[in-house]
């Protein structure tokens, strides 16, 4: 008696185990061989650049204080922004993943407020 004589009508035949080849082994088969290198899964952050916008009231002090305090200038970088965005307008203070622009923008405005002073930061994607 073999196992498939145990079954019930209609389940006659034992299933075909999975996987099992379409094709005989060995020589003849159509298989084409396929190699497969795995990719690392690691993807580069987005950047944002952190900008500072020029207005008429801050004290150019207290912009380069908060250059130095937030971005890690020292005094001669500092002014040089300081500088480039009371002429242009508008100044790249530095490029940030997401999350560290977006504290950099917060801890200026933050400044500026307890200062009442009128200093915007904002960022943009790269
Ligand atoms: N324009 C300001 C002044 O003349 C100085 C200043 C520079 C203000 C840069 C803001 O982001 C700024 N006192």
């Amino acid at each position: 008696m073999n196992a498939t004589s145990q079954l019930p009508y209609p389940f006659t035949q034992q299933p075909e185990e999975p996987g099992s080849p379409d094709e005989p082994p060995g020589r003849g088969g159509t298989d084409t061989g396929v190699i497969t290198k795995t990719q690392p899964k690691t993807k580069k952050p987005s950047l944002y650049k952190v900008l500072l916008l020029n207005d008429d009231y801050t004290p150019m002090e207290f912009v380069i204080h908060v250059l130095e305090r937030v971005f890690h200038m020292g005094s001669e970088d500092a002014t040089r922004v300081m500088l480039h965005v009371h002429q242009n307008g508008v100044g790249v203070c530095g490029i940030f993943t997401y999350e560290v622009a977006e504290t950099k923008v917060t801890q200026v405005m933050d400044l500026a407020g307890q200062h009442q002073h009128p200093l915007q930061c904002t960022m943009e994607k790269e």
